[in-house]
């Protein structure tokens, strides 16, 4: 069974994390991933800091294993979660979209693993000297907000700057993704992208028809030129935006306030005006599924392909003689 140094410091059964994607993480599908044997993660973007709370004690009823929090440091109520995590117990924060540098301290204190997503080795770095415990390393396959570099360069360059576990993202979402990634050197993935079409992931239809129905060209990248890219699915709303930040009679500001809360309309209201993020992996989620179901699929898929592998090189081996 795959098993990694991240299994024993976390309390979970195999090395998979789900993404804790902004409106569309709750305890639902939290709780089933981690049920399953995964890490299950909470966003802490919800309506306010109370509702975030709200979910993390339904987590806590609805599985005994191992949960964390996903916390988007460029939300408002960011230190206010950062806060609510520590009195609520919670025992694992992944942070996105910037610096968790200055919760640090009060984490490490509350006894908690703190695990920040990280877009280059040079952040990777940063966050491994103000004592995290691991990092996500996300590549610009995923859905969101992204960084500049993919995954295949990404992973083995942080992996070879630091000693702490990195989690594979971006891009992964079977198992032949994942036994690729461990053969980078991560020491567990994290997946986004194929987790919206769980049974348990509580999004709008609309939102996940329109995952099974994409193609491997089915996505985007807006806001690059103004310093917030995001990948999105390709929809009328999307290509108006990138039309948008193309055309210089239109400012940044007009271009942003187009955009804004159109995530959570396309997860709550699943209309023409909402922003369908998700990952370049969109064209290879085909069905609706359990969490189990996928986390299954992708931790036995990866250990069958590297099996496989093995045995393989070891038949050519046995040939050579
Ligand atoms: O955060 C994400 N992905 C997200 S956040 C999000 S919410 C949103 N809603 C509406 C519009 C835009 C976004 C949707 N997707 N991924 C993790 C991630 N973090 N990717 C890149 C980074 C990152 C970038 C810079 C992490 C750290 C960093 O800088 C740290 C430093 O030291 O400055």
């Amino acid at each position: 069974m795959i098993k990694s140094r991240i299994c024993e410091m976390l309390g979970i059964k195999y090395p998979l994390f789900q993404g804790g994607m902004a409106w569309i993480a709750d305890a639902s599908l939290a709780a089933a991933v981690s049920n399953a044997g995964g890490l299950g993660l909470i966003t802490s973007v919800n309506t306010c800091t109370e509702a975030v709370r709200e979910q993390v004690r339904k987590c806590r009823e609805m599985t005994a294993r191992p949960f964390g929090v996903n916390i988007m440091l460029q939300a408002p109520n960011a230190a206010e979660v950062a806060a609510m995590i520590v009195e609520e117990g919670v025992k694992v924060v992944t942070t996105g979209a910037g610096s968790p540098v200055k919760y640090m301290q009060m984490w490490k204190e509350a006894g908690i693993k703190v695990i920040p997503v990280v877009p280059s080795v040079a952040i990777a770095l940063k966050m491994q000297a103000a004592g995290a415990d691991a990092v996500v390393a996300e590549g610009a396959e995923s859905g969101g907000h992204v960084g500049e570099l993919h995954t295949m360069p990404l992973i083995p360059q942080v992996v070879e700057a630091i000693d702490i576990p990195v989690v594979a993202a971006g891009g992964i979402c079977d198992g032949r993704g994942a036994a690729a990634a461990f053969m980078l050197g991560a020491d567990a993935v994290q997946l986004g992208t194929r987790f919206l079409t769980a049974k348990e992931c509580n999004i709008h239809q609309n939102y996940k028809d329109k995952i099974i129905e994409a193609t491997d060209i089915s996505t985007i990248v807006t806001g690059k030129s103004f310093g917030h890219p995001v990948r999105s699915l390709k929809t009328p709303f999307s290509k108006t935006m990138a039309r948008m930040e193309a055309d210089p009679s239109v400012s940044h500001e007009d271009v942003l306030a187009f955009g804004s809360g159109a995530l959570k309309r396309a997860v709550q209201e699943g209309g023409l005006d909402g922003s369908y993020m998700a990952g370049e992996c969109a064209g290879m989620v085909k069905a609706i599924e359990s969490a189990r179901t996928i986390v299954e699929d992708v931790i036995l898929g990866a250990e069958e392909i590297i099996v496989r592998v093995y045995d393989s090189r070891l038949l050519i081996n046995d040939n050579k003689k």
